[in-house]
């Protein structure tokens, strides 16, 4: 192998790899497995004080997915409208705190897929089981798409669909596995994209769950 493929694979924890998915896209194979515990142990305790719930889309849907967030913002949806607000509007009580562990893997991953000084400031946390999916869609309720998201996937594997800029384009099928790390910003930031209904497993660390962290710029 020449000298700068080996280069690469040692920048990453567990390397299985660097993909480009689109201009933009790249998935870190592995990135965050050696952090999984503590990622997980982090969830949890954010869980137990702004809980996971299933939101209501304005259409008046309920996402099969549950959701919670911790940072300054958190991404909330309802009968009036997707946004992002500071507020756990369950609680009425500010989001939980960033943890270190999470904005330090968002630099890291930011930074082995080409985007320099990424501060998250939203952490967007889904929940699938089993026969739970996440139809396509877009990011868009962020203030300023410069920035890249850091999307991070623990426990079960899932299949993710990457669309175009257009929702009719045609999607590309990603296998998701536990640790595996996306970073997508620049041209394809507002591609269309979604999460194919979970299988059934069980995984040592989630049992039958997959986790998925957004981490974003959100203000
Ligand atoms: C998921 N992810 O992987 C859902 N959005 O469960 C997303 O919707 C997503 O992975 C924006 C950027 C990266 C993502
Ligand atoms: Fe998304």
């Amino acid at each position: 192998m020449p000298y700068i493929g080996t280069m690469q694979q040692s920048l990453f924890d567990a390397d299985g790899g660097k993909e480009a998915l689109a201009p933009g896209a790249t998935v870190l194979r592995g990135f965050a497995r050696k952090r999984d515990v503590a990622l997980l142990a982090a969830v949890e305790e954010i869980a137990t004080q702004a809980l996971f719930r299933h939101m209501v889309t304005p259409g008046g849907f309920e996402m099969s997915v549950a959701m919670t967030n911790c940072g300054a913002a958190g991404w909330v949806t309802d009968r009036t409208g997707y946004r992002y607000q500071a507020h756990d509007p369950h609680s009425g009580a500010p989001w939980p705190a960033m943890p270190a562990g999470f904005l330090a893997l968002a630099d890291e991953a930011a930074t082995a897929a080409g985007f320099a000084d990424f501060v998250p400031d939203a952490c967007l946390i889904n929940r699938y089981e089993p026969g739970t999916k996440l139809s396509l869609h877009q990011d868009k309720d962020e203030a300023d798409y410069a920035h890249p998201i850091v999307s991070v996937s623990l426990g079960l594997p899932a299949t993710f669909q990457f669309g175009g800029p257009k929702r009719g384009d045609p999607v590309r099928k990603v296998a998701l596995e536990h640790g595996d790390v996306v970073v997508w910003g620049g041209p394809s930031r507002l591609f269309h994209h979604g999460v194919l209904t979970l299988k059934s497993g069980e995984h040592p660390l989630t049992g039958r769950r997959r986790f998925n962290l957004t981490l974003r710029k959100a203000l």
